[in-house]
C-alpha cells in the first residue's frame, strides 16, 4: 500500500539531489493558470453577471445575487449543533490567545544622536477570505484565516464560499455558522478562480480586497498565482501532507493513524514516515492495512493518497540522517517520534509546524492547539512560514533624521551615489548644504 525508499548505508547526498530522492505529489498550478486566466479576466468585464453565469456552469445553481444575507447567517448559526459550537468556539478562543500574541508594537532604533528609524505595522485595510466548499468543507480553516487577521487588526474582512446546490445556493451552513461565531458578516456564495478574481478585481457586490488568504483546490492556488504581485496572498496551499520523524520507541498505532489523517484530505495528500527503525517500518506498514480498511474516505482519498508516488516509508541510518531527510522535505505538519523529542524538535530547520512527542498529533493542531493550520506545503517551509498575525501587517520604516545627522553621514551618500553613478542621489543631498557637503 505505502511504498518504502530505503536510504540507509552510503553517505545521504547533499541539497537538491537529496530532495529528489524524497516523495513529492505532482501539482502542476502552471498548466491550471492557462485555464484560469480567462474566467479572472470575465469576472473583470462583467462583475457579478460573470459570478452568477459561473455558479450556474460550476455550482449547479441559479443564483440572483451573490452576496450572501444576513439573515442566512443567523439562521445557520441557530441550526448548528450545540456540541460543534462549543468546539469551534474553544478553537477560536485558542486560536485567539495563541494569535494575540503575535502582535507587534512599533519600535524605534535610535541609529546615532539626531537620526532615528521607526518600524511601525499597519495591518493591510481590506482581506478576501476563501472558504472550499466541494470535498472539504472546512470551518476549521475560517478561523485559522480570520483570527489572526482579525488579530492584526483588518478592518474590513469578506469571505466567499462555493454556493451549494442541497443548500439553496448558500455556502454550506457550518461556513456561514463560522462566519456568525467570528463576527464576518460580509459573505458571498463564489466560489473558485472566480471568487479570487471578485476579490481582486472587485465588482458592483464587493468591493476589490488588498490581499486573499484562505486554502482551495488547485484553480483557487491557480488564481492567486495569476494575481500574485497585484494583491497580497498568503501561499497558494497545494495538497496537505505530514511526515513523521520517528524511532523505536514510537507507538505503530498512533503512526499509522497519524499517517492516515492527513491522507483523508485528499488522493494527492503527502503521508511520509522517517525513521531508523525496520522494526517500525514494518509494523506501520501492517497497522496501516486494518486501519485504512476501517475509515470512511478510504477509496476516494486515503487509499490512493498512500499508495501515491507522494507518500513513502524513508528508512535512514540514524537520527541524525533522520533530521537531514526531514530537513530536505520540508514538510507542512511533521511530527517527532522520538525519545527526546522536544530536542529533536528544536534541532529541525525545515517545517510548516512541528508537532512534539506522543500526545501532539496534527489532528490537535487542524482544531484545536491554537496553533495556525495554514501552513507552507510543496517544500515551501523551507523559505516561507504559516499564517500569522504578521501575514497581515505591512512594517513601515519611519526615517526621522535631523540636520546635524544627515551633515554628519552626507559624504557617504554622495559616495555611493558616484559609485553608482547616481549623481541626482548626490545632488539631493549637497543641495541641502549649498553644494558643498561637510566631510568631502
Ligand atoms: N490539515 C489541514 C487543515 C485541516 N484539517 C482542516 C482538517 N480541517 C491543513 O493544515
Ligand atoms: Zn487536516
Amino acid at each position: 500500500m505505502i511504498s518504502r525508499i530505503d536510504l540507509r548505508g552510503d553517505a545521504l547526498p547533499e541539497g537538491n539531489a537529496l530532495r529528489a530522492l524524497l516523495p513529492r505529489a505532482d501539482f502542476d498550478v502552471a498548466a491550471a493558470l492557462e485555464k484560469v486566466r480567462p474566467i479572472c479576466e470575465d469576472v473583470h468585464h462583467r462583475g457579478d453577471a460573470a459570478l452568477i453565469e459561473y455558479a450556474e456552469k460550476f455550482d449547479g445553481v441559479k443564483l440572483e445575487h451573490v452576496r450572501v444575507p444576513a439573515a442566512a447567517l443567523t439562521e445557520a448559526l441557530a441550526g448548528l449543533a450545540p456540541d460543534v459550537r462549543a468546539a469551534l468556539e474553544e478553537s477560536i478562543r485558542r486560536a485567539r490567545t495563541v494569535h494575540r500574541a503575535q502582535r507587534r508594537a512599533p519600535h524605534t532604533t535610535q541609529v546615532v544622536p539626531g537620526g532615528s528609524v521607526t518600524e511601525k505595522w499597519v495591518p493591510v485595510e481590506r482581506v478576501g477570505l476563501y472558504a472550499p466548499g466541494g470535498r472539504s468543507v472546512y470551518p476549521s480553516s475560517v478561523i485559522m484565516n480570520a483570527v489572526p487577521a482579525q488579530e492584526a487588526g483588518v478592518a474590513s474582512m469578506a469571505l466567499a464560499s462555493p454556493p451549494q446546490a442541497d443548500f439553496g445556493g448558500l455556502p454550506h451552513p457550518t461556513i456561514l455558522a463560522a462566519c456568525a461565531l467570528l463576527g464576518i458578516d460580509e459573505v458571498y456564495a463564489v466560489g473558485g478562480a472566480q471568487a479570487v478574481a471578485m476579490f481582486a478585481y472587485g465588482t458592483d457586490s464587493c468591493a476589490p480586497a488588498n490581499m486573499v488568504t484562505g486554502p482551495g483546490n488547485i484553480w483557487v492556488a491557480a488564481a492567486k498565482r495569476y494575481f500574485t504581485g497585484r494583491i497580497g496572498i498568503d501561499t497558494e496551499a497545494g495538497p496537505t501532507e505530514i511526515a513523521i520523524l520517528a524511532d523505536d520507541t514510537a507507538d505503530p498505532v498512533h503512526v499509522a493513524s497519524d499517517l492516515i489523517s492527513q491522507a483523508e484530505h485528499d488522493p494527492l495528500a503527502a503521508a511520509v514516515l522517517v525513521t531508523d527503525s525496520t522494526d517500525l517500518a514494518d509494523a506501520v506498514a501492517k497497522e496501516l492495512e486494518p486501519q485504512v480498511a476501517a475509515t470512511k474516505h478510504v477509496e476516494d482519498r486515503i487509499a490512493p493518497a498512500l499508495a501515491g508516488r507522494q507518500s513513502a516509508i524513508v528508512l535512514v541510518d540514524g537520527p541524525d540522517e533522520g533530521l537531514r531527510v526531514v530537513d530536505a522535505y520540508g514538510a507542512e505538519h511533521l511530527e517527532i517520534q522520538t525519545r527526546d523529542a522536544a530536542a529533536v524538535a528544536d534541532r529541525v530547520k525545515n517545517a510548516g509546524a512541528i508537532f512534539v512527542g506522543p500526545w501532539a498529533p496534527v489532528s490537535l493542531g487542524d482544531y484545536c492547539a491554537g496553533s495556525n493550520h495554514v501552513l507552507p506545503t510543496g517544500g515551501c517551509a523551507c523559505h516561507s512560514s504559516g499564517l500569522s498575525v504578521q501575514s497581515f501587517l505591512r512594517g513601515i520604516h519611519i526615517v526621522d533624521y535631523t540636520r546635524e545627522a544627515l551633515a554628519d553621514v552626507a559624504h557617504h551618500v554622495v559616495t555611493l551615489a558616484e559609485a553608482e553613478d547616481l549623481p541626482a542621489h548626490g545632488a539631493a543631498v549637497k543641495a541641502r548644504f549649498g553644494w558643498k557637503v561637510p566631510g568631502q
